[in-house]
């Protein structure tokens, strides 16, 4: 057990009552709710590929026809006709995409040793983030039980295992319990099995079957299973292995074997003794989570129960310790729903107890899907960033599709969500789904991690996902009438609507996609030009880009969502989307560069205010970052961490539950110690004045950087970088360094603007000591 008041781990003394007070594990396909009962075990099991439906193309062959049309309509402020026709004519068929869902639970219910049920004394459970495993200890009966859980990516199984310090004291009966149409059975003497299949959804039959596969290995003792029933009884200790396989192989192919898939898991890992399965899980595990620490120091409220400390978290002056913890537990839930070869991160992440989630726990790309994937660069998590790509490639063909029959156009299109199917149509209604941007925004993770790793070799395998993006736009961007700019149209700014009623949200060339579009051009013009590619495409990108409409300062001294000064009668202020900040961020068109645009932000950002849900929450807190105010941006966090916005197992609450916020805070919170979205590392930009003491390790910076530095009285005390691909150093620091390497003094020039520029080699580590 880890000391309480570690940075490192979540604790409670009682068991989990509900789903939000259960503690997640995976291995970023297989993850399992934990509620560490003493009586009894429930593991909530999901499987990254277990949704609705099959392969489907939600493409209306009506939306060709109807298109120009509706351009014309939004064009002529004949708002209300375009929604009419866009509903019926260019919505997806169906309408809604496929849900996520559940597996369901695996249920272990516990002997009374003697048939006495005495008082558990001494009960705590925990789950250690920097080894990614689930404990619960309590004494019964004069008798220490320990139970354990993980969730091993090495070995592609979740493992159980049950001991006590008396012998012959593990006996239990183990059952699966789930909502989906499924049969339990009893495949031999010591195993149990679930054959579900996923759900029927709008229409489009359920066609992923999976088998979940339980296997005990007790040491001593009795086993047997009858009737989808295992029973264990009076063993010294027992190890449960847990396999689940479906039939996906992709999008389009659910051929797989899911029987055999399960089998073949489970069988390979029940050849490895349990200390070899915890040591290879924790080997993997801690290959990526111990890259990176934030050490903050603790105070006597960080020795609470995790529970207990948001609650009590307040304006966060007293237990500053627990924004490290929360760094860190974001940094553990990545690695825990996003593998190389898992599905990508969804609104949950990975967990989910339900068949129809909110919001079908798909991949919502108008936001969340990216803010999910913002701490994998800085927070040093790159191949977790994996399944993002893989998603792509997929959008890719489906969108390819979207991008002719709708659009005539080339390239491929996403709009504002898609699913295990990669459904690229817009879908769930006009003011939410007419979107064409969302895959362009995704697209923009292909520059995006070149830029942090400086890998040509990788750039040019994804590149034709983002000259493919951009050839969308060049055949589907439209002169407006009225300025003579090229949009996007029909479009809107992410779910706000400029005018109430039907219609309200459709607009051309809200500013966010332009800022998007500007910035998928430039990012394949120099992704083309790093690679000696596509010179003709290059020219068609640069043109296109400098007729798209500027940025604009609207008459209440804000930058404006749309091209019209219409922000000022938008029906709702306090909107949780502020979308046309995306050029702040995660964008870099709104910098100290751009002073006039900088303000304005920060003026949209007052007249917006604090609140929102949680995922909105997180993206203020990087927008503040940005903005270099250290003391707001520390400010969102608490207004994040407390009760209403943060469950007791530390998931963020939209409400309800939805993992990008936790992902969205996680990023923030590096933003406040290091920043690299201009073409400089800025040490320290936002610190807030709540962590005055500190120190962080393995931050990685674009330009390809490994950063590592500590603070004290607020300011910078040494800092270490890490050079990956041998680049020029520019470093903006508040206070002059000197730059030593192996201790000799490197030759570094200090502008007059505070930034400091050295040569790197690739691979030496140059260290930055403040002085005068
Ligand atoms: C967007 C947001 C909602 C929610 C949903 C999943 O549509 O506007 O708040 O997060 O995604």
């Amino acid at each position: 057990m880890q000391r309480s008041g570690s940075p490192y781990v979540l604790w409670y003394p009682r068991p989990a009552a509900a789903w939000l007070q259960a503690l997640p594990v995976g291995n970023g396909r297989l993850g399992a709710m934990v509620y560490g009962g003493i009586d009894s075990e429930e593991l909530q099991l999901s499987q990254d590929t277990v949704w609705a439906g099959g392969p489907h193309r939600y493409d209306n062959p009506r939306a060709a026809a109807a298109l120009p049309r509706a351009r014309e309509l939004v064009f002529a402020g004949e708002r209300e006709a375009a929604h009419r026709l866009l509903e019926s004519d260019v919505m997806g068929v169906p309408v809604q995409q496929m849900p996520y869902q559940t597996v369901g639970s695996l249920r272990l219910a516990f002997d009374a040793p003697g048939g006495g049920s005495g008082e558990a004394t001494g009960y705590r459970r925990e789950l250690d983030l920097a080894r990614a495993v689930h404990t619960v200890e309590f004494v019964r009966e004069g008798i220490r039980h320990r139970r354990e859980v993980f969730a091993s990516a090495a070995d592609q199984v979740i493992v159980v295992r049950l001991s006590a310090d008396a012998p012959g004291a593990v006996g239990f009966t183990a059952s699966f319990d789930t909502p989906m149409a499924a049969t339990a059975l009893s495949p031999d003497g010591r195993a149990i099995a679930l054959d579900g299949r996923g759900g029927d959804a709008s229409g489009v039959a359920g066609a992923v079957r999976f088998r979940a596969l339980v296997r005990a290995l007790p040491a001593g003792g009795e086993v047997s299973s009858a009737d989808g029933v295992l029973r264990v009884s009076g063993a010294d200790a027992v190890t449960l292995l847990i396999a689940v396989g479906t039939n996906h192989v992709d999008w389009r192919d659910l051929g797989a074997d899911p029987a055999a898939r399960a089998l073949g898991d489970l069988t390979e890992a029940a050849g490895r003794p349990y200390p070899e399965l915890v040591e290879r899980h924790v080997a993997d595990h801690a290959a990526l989570f111990g890259r990176a620490a934030l050490e903050i120091p603790a105070t006597p409220a960080a020795a609470l129960p995790t529970d207990e400390r948001v609650a009590a978290f307040g304006d966060g002056t007293a237990d500053p310790q627990l924004a490290a913890l929360y760094f860190h537990f974001g940094r553990y839930l990545l690695i825990s729903c996003s593998r190389p070869g898992t599905q990508p991160a969804n609104l949950q992440g990975l967990w989910n107890d339900l068949t129809d989630p909110p919001w079908g726990s798909k991949y919502t790309i108008n936001i969340n899907t990216e803010m999910n994937y913002w701490p994998a660069g800085p927070a040093n998590l790159l191949e977790c960033w994996e399944p993002l790509f893989a998603l792509l490639h997929d959008l890719r063909v489906t969108g390819a599709r979207s991008a002719r029959e709708m659009y005539g156009a080339g390239g491929w299109v996403a709009h504002h969500n898609t699913d295990l199917w990669r459904g690229t149509a817009p879908v769930d209604g006009t003011t939410w789904g007419m979107w064409p941007t969302g895959g362009a925004w995704l697209a923009l993770a292909v520059w995006e991690r070149y830029r942090f790793t400086g890998d040509a070799g990788r750039l040019r395998d994804d590149y034709p996902v983002l000259a493919e993006a951009a050839r969308f736009f060049l055949d589907a961007l439209v002169e407006d009438p009225g300025t003579g700019h090229l949009v996007t149209c029909p479009s809107i700014s992410p779910e706000n609507e400029h005018h109430p009623g039907p219609g309200g949200t459709l607009c051309a060339g809200p500013t966010m996609d332009n800022q998007i579009v500007r910035d998928l051009f430039g990012a394949v013009d120099a992704a083309a030009g790093v690679l000696g590619l596509d010179e003709e495409l290059r020219g068609l990108v640069r043109a296109a880009a400098d007729r798209l409409p500027p940025m604009r300062v609207g008459s209440r001294g804000q930058l404006q969502e749309w091209q019209q000064d219409w922000d000022a009668d938008a029906p709702e202020q306090g909107h949780r989307h502020v979308s046309h900040l995306y050029g702040l961020h995660p964008g870099a068109q709104i910098t100290r560069h751009t002073p006039e645009l900088f303000e304005a932000a920060r003026v949209t950002l007052e007249q917006r205010g604090d609140a929102g849900t949680g995922w909105s929450l997180g993206w203020k807190i990087n927008f503040w970052a940005r903005l270099a105010a250290g003391d707001r941006s520390y400010k969102l966090l608490t207004d994040q961490l407390t009760p209403e916005r943060t469950a007791p197992n530390l998931f963020d609450l939209h409400p309800p539950f939805q993992i990008d916020g936790n992902f969205g805070a996680t990023a923030g919170i590096t933003e406040w110690l290091l920043q690299s979205h201009g073409a400089e590392l800025e040490l320290l930009p936002a610190l807030p004045g709540a962590l005055p003491e500190g120190r962080v390790r393995g931050l990685l910076a674009r330009g390809g950087f490994e950063v590592s530095l500590s603070w004290s009285g607020g300011t910078l005390t040494g800092a270490e970088i890490g050079s990956r691909t041998g680049a020029t150093a520019r470093v903006r620091t508040a206070v002059p360094v000197t730059v030593t390497r192996d201790g000799a003094e490197v030759a570094a020039e200090r502008d007059a603007d505070g930034v400091t520029v050295f040569a790197t080699r690739a691979g030496e580590v140059y260290r930055l000591t403040p002085h005068g």
